[in-house]
């Protein structure tokens, strides 16, 4: 590993080339290439897609006030649904969590001026907002019906807009692809003398075991949209039994990508967590290697799991007890994650920042989350509960208390290093609060409703499940109201917030080392490490980082 990074360093390779800082704002803040701002270009661009997804998912919560329905028929019902669902996973949560918080942080946490491949960074940046407009525009031809899983034969017989979200979607997972690529090479080839992977930060590991999932699932997804939209538009028979084509196919195709997708939505947020946790409690993350290397046991297993969703799609029952058991074993490295993250709460000095309650409120509903997964696992009970609200609500408790708390959390927490200015705490905590309280609010009775066996994806109701879609519908008021505050936090403390200095949390990572926010360059001079992370006790783990916070550009190498 020191050879490669020396021969990088010493090579003229990627890692010491200064070119001079674009002029102009195309340049500068369109088609940029640097990670910083293509990092909050997909955080703001994923944003403005959250507010969408959120309207129609109030339009949901509108809609089931009343066991009769109301406002919608239930064709447009189908589509509000499906769009949402594709929303909040390929136009928010993975961008957020991938190209948003992976570019702006993980590339400094490594001690590397940007990552691998900038220009590709770039491109798979601007396919992003035209695919998700493609998914808007699909509205116009008859959206999607048959929800963000699109299951033949429903999906092969739906308006022309489903042909247009197999496109969207196709767009987004090739930027998807380029990014996992990029994120790879970047991590491999690209870090700071001494930086081993034994002292990479956990986000790091975080994305690090994220990438290889971009780019391997992804490609099962394409082939899958492919076959779709080439069925549908030229009528090649791959998902149609009576002329030798298979509806299971896709449902094969699609979980082999969309299993390990989930953890694409779930483990750069642990690494998130794995940051926030030990600078506010003060103690070194207990258990780190244990965290990293759970991290690619999870990775591993989420390839070999993905048959658990089609319990009741007419799975062979020979290969049942296989995908239960193997579906069980990711309990065991999640759980070490977790024993994990308490454990460097115990005995810490602990503040309760914005940050931090997000944090701590991940760790409670994952941890729900979680639990009912392994419910869910399990053959019988899944039988009993599959297509009902019980999964609405498995899967919002590990999306939502999970990935976007995780994504709030680093809001938060890395907002300084991309304006220089802290986030209002007192907004902050009213936010916290009203979120948690309405996300539970919204989703806790819905595990009830489901067992009870209320249908999801219906736009009418049994007249006995009415209370609680009640209840649900108000409490997700008061999560949108929630989301709306974060917003306007957001938004005001780019001109108002308390100027921040570079490390207002006494973190002791990199990108807290340099100043706020981060300059071009990130650094000036390469540093050593020769230390892991999160020892709070000890000196900090870096040499040559005594200029960095002085002004000016860097120095420009001699060699070339
Ligand atoms: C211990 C970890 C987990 C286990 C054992 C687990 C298990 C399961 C099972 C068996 C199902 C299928 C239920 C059915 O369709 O009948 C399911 C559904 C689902 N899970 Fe998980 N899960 C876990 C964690 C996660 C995580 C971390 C995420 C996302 C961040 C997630 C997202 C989903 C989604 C989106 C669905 C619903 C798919 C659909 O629309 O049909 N799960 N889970
Ligand atoms: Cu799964």
């Amino acid at each position: 590993m020191a050879a490669i990074t020396a021969s990088v360093n010493a090579g003229g390779g990627l890692a010491d080339h200064i070119h001079p800082e674009p002029q102009g704002f195309f340049r500068k803040y369109v088609f940029s290439i640097d990670h910083k701002i293509i990092g909050i270009q997909y955080m703001i661009t994923a944003f403005l897609f959250m507010i969408l997804g959120g309207m129609l998912a109030e339009l949901i919560r509108v809609q089931l006030m009343k066991a009769s329905g109301g406002i919608m028929t239930p064709d447009t019902y189908n589509e509000v649904y499906s769009v949402h669902g594709s929303t909040m996973v390929w136009l928010v949560i993975i961008p957020l969590l991938t190209g948003g918080f992976g570019n702006l942080i993980f590339p400094v946490q490594i001690g590397a001026r940007d990552v691998a491949f900038p220009w590709l960074n770039m491109l798979s940046f601007w396919l992003f907002p035209p695919a998700g407009l493609m998914l808007y525009a699909s509205f116009l031809m008859g959206a999607p019906t048959a929800g963000w899983t699109e299951y033949p034969p429903m999906s092969l017989q739906g308006a022309a807009g489903t042909s247009m979200w197999a496109a969207a979607i196709f767009l987004i997972g090739v930027s998807s692809t380029m990014t996992g690529i990029n994120f790879l090479v970047t991590i491999l080839k690209m870090r700071a003398p001494g930086m081993t992977f034994t002292r990479m930060p956990l986000f790091v590991w975080g994305q690090f075991v994220t990438a290889p999932l971009l780019m391997i699932a992804t490609t099962a997804l394409g082939a899958a949209l492919a076959a779709l939209f080439v069925q549908r538009q030229f009528g090649v028979a791959f998902f149609d039994p009576t002329r030798g084509g298979s509806p299971l196919l896709w449902q094969h195709m699609f979980w082999f990508y969309s299993h390990p997708a989930v953890y694409i939505m779930i483990l750069p947020a642990f690494g998130i967590i794995s940051e926030v946790l030990p600078t506010f409690s003060r103690k070194p993350i207990f258990g780190y290697k244990m965290i990293a290397f759970s991290s690619c046991a999870i990775a591993i297993l989420g390839f070999m799991v993905w048959a658990h969703h089609m319990f009741t799609s007419g799975l062979a029952p020979a290969l049942q007890l296989p995908f239960m058991v193997l579906t069980m074993l990711i309990a065991i490295p999640t759980g070490i994650k977790i024993f994990s993250w308490v454990a460097t709460l115990w005995g810490g000095v602990i503040r309760m920042t914005t940050s931090m309650m997000f944090a701590l409120g991940f760790l409670a509903t994952f941890t729900l989350g979680g639990i009912t997964g392994v419910f869910l696992a399990a053959v019988p009970f899944d039988l009993h509960v599959h297509g009902t609200y019980f999964i609405v609500a498995h899967l919002h408790y590990v999306l939502v208390g999970g990935s976007l708390m995780g994504v709030l959390a680093g809001l938060f927490y890395w907002y300084p290093k991309m304006t220089g200015r802290l986030m209002n705490e007192k907004l902050g905590h009213w936010a916290f609060w009203l979120f948690f309280i309405g996300f539970n609010g919204t989703f806790l009775p819905m595990h009830w409703l489901g067992i009870w066996g209320q249908p999801r994806r219906v736009a009418v109701y049994d007249p006995q499940f009415q209370g609680w879609n009640q209840v649900a519908s108000w409490f997700s008021f008061v999560m949108t109201a929630a989301l709306v505050l974060v917003l306007f936090n957001a938004l005001w403390s780019i001109r108002r917030g308390k100027k921040s200095g570079p490390n207002p949390w006494n973190a002791r990572t990199l990108e807290w080392q340099i100043p706020s926010p981060m300059p071009y360059y990130n650094f000036k001079h390469v540093p050593s490490v020769f230390a892991a992370p999160y020892d709070f006790a000890e000196p900090l783990p870096y040499k040559g980082l005594e200029e960095e916070l002085k002004g000016g550009p860097p120095p420009v190498p001699a060699a070339h």
